[in-house]
């Protein structure tokens, strides 16, 4: 039978990886996915994180299953991080939260309740939008359509558009926002956009669904939250995927949480149930280390205070080296403006490379982008910047 099944396509941004790690040239630029670079062109563990797997190890008395939603202690952290310490939200208990593997698996909860338990057929999410949302809501059952988002000329947001195929949406649908640092563009609504946009949905009766995976890579952990909790404000009902792969280098461990939010706590815990017994049925039970390491560093005020610190190192460093890309550029007499990557936030910009250009860096220059232009800012070093951007200047002129 199964040499009936054809073969899958690579997944557009791993598999690029995987053509990275087999390329034979010394000199090789990977840019494609969305993984923190150092100066030296490393991803190294957190030094906080470091320090809590340290107390960890010590404490750690049981390898015993976790409960269905995980570790409660991390849980609470979560929504304090999401809603603020002294949201009412989180003391009130309108929000109940599941551990996750990875904001993926957030997503896939989320999917889940909302097509089994909520009878919802539709979801909208941002064109463009992570490569990996489509696959996620389809295998759900869920029909994905797109709202525009991005202009390619102006290189911003096309909210005047967005709001009009916004319009679309039917009520009690799902719509897909990123909470920060928009995944592909790096384009965020401003702060009166994200009120408005809060009220449309409001009105309406969209059911949101906040992609939150990367709080304090755009100005800081309680201001990237800005978006989130406008909605928060005038919404009863509202869904939440976090993932903390990024902002403590946890890729691998897969820590994510899913977060509903009710109208009262009961309702909220009748609701839950269901998205429990989903994960029953799903993966049982989370796995424990990365959500226990986070549940310490946020449960202790010195290590948060040195987990904001981090963040805000890898933050300045991607900003850095937005500019230093930028200048290089100019200098290598690069004919287009890119300008505007500095006004981007979090790891990504979308450089506004063509497919050609794209395939031309790869072949001929062993730079790694994504098809669609996506740069991954965080891969760029002050060692690998000249290269960098000769060979975009040398297929600019090609
Ligand atoms: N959502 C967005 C927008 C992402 O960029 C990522 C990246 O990995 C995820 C979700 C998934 O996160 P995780 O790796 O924790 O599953
Ligand atoms: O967009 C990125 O590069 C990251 C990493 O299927 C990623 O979010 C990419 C693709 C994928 C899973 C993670």
């Amino acid at each position: 039978m199964f040499e009936l099944v054809s073969a899958a396509p690579a997944d557009p941004i791993l598999g690029l990886t995987e053509a990275f790690k087999e390329d034979t040239r010394t000199q090789k630029i990977n840019l494609g996915v969305g993984i923190y670079k150092n100066e030296d062109g490393q991803t190294p563990v957190l030094n906080v994180v470091k320090k809590a797997e340290a107390k960890l190890l010590e404490s750690e008395s049981s390898k015993s299953y976790l409960s269905i939603e995980g570790n409660a202690q991390y849980g609470l952290a979560v929504q304090k991080l999401l809603f603020g310490a002294d949201s009412d939200i989180v003391s009130s208990g309108r929000a109940l939260t599941a551990q996750s593997p990875g904001g993926t698996g957030a997503l896939h909860n989320a999917a889940e309740f909302a097509v089994n338990h909520l009878g919802i057929k539709t979801i909208w999410v941002s064109n463009p939008t992570w490569a990996n949302h489509g696959n996620v809501f389809k295998a759900m059952g869920l029909e994905v359509k797109q709202y525009e988002y991005y202009n390619a000329n102006t290189k911003s947001l096309d909210y005047p558009a967005m709001l009009s195929s916004l319009e679309q949406v039917a009520k009690g649908d799902l719509v897909l926002l990123h909470g920060c640092c928009h995944n592909p563009t790096g384009i965020d609504p401003d702060a009166a956009q994200w009120k408005e946009l809060a009220n449309i949905s409001a009105d309406k009766g969209w059911l949101p669904l906040f992609d939150f995976a990367y709080q304090g890579f755009a100005t800081g952990i309680e201001e990237d939250a800005l978006g989130l909790r406008e909605f928060a404000k005038n919404h009863s009902e509202l869904m939440i995927a976090s993932s903390f792969s990024k902002n403590f280098g946890l890729y691998n461990e897969r820590v994510g949480a899913f977060t509903l939010v009710a109208k009262t706590p009961e309702v909220a815990k009748q609701a839950f149930s269901q998205v429990k017994a989903g994960i029953r049925a799903n993966y049982s039970n989370p796995p424990s280390h990365g959500a226990a390491v986070v549940s310490i560093i946020l449960n202790d005020e010195a290590l948060t205070q040195e987990w904001h610190q981090e963040v805000a190192d890898m933050r300045v460093r991607i900003k850095e080296m937005r500019d230093l890309f930028v200048k290089t550029l100019k200098d290598e007499g690069a004919k287009g403006d890119y300008s505007f990557i500095q006004g981007q936030n979090g790891m990504f910009s979308f450089s506004g490379l063509s497919k050609e250009q794209v395939a031309s860096l790869k072949s001929d220059f062993a730079v790694y982008i994504v098809g669609s232009g996506r740069i991954s800012v965080a891969g760029m070093t002050k060692n690998n910047m000249l290269a960098l951007c000769q060979a975009i200047v040398a297929v600019e002129n090609a």
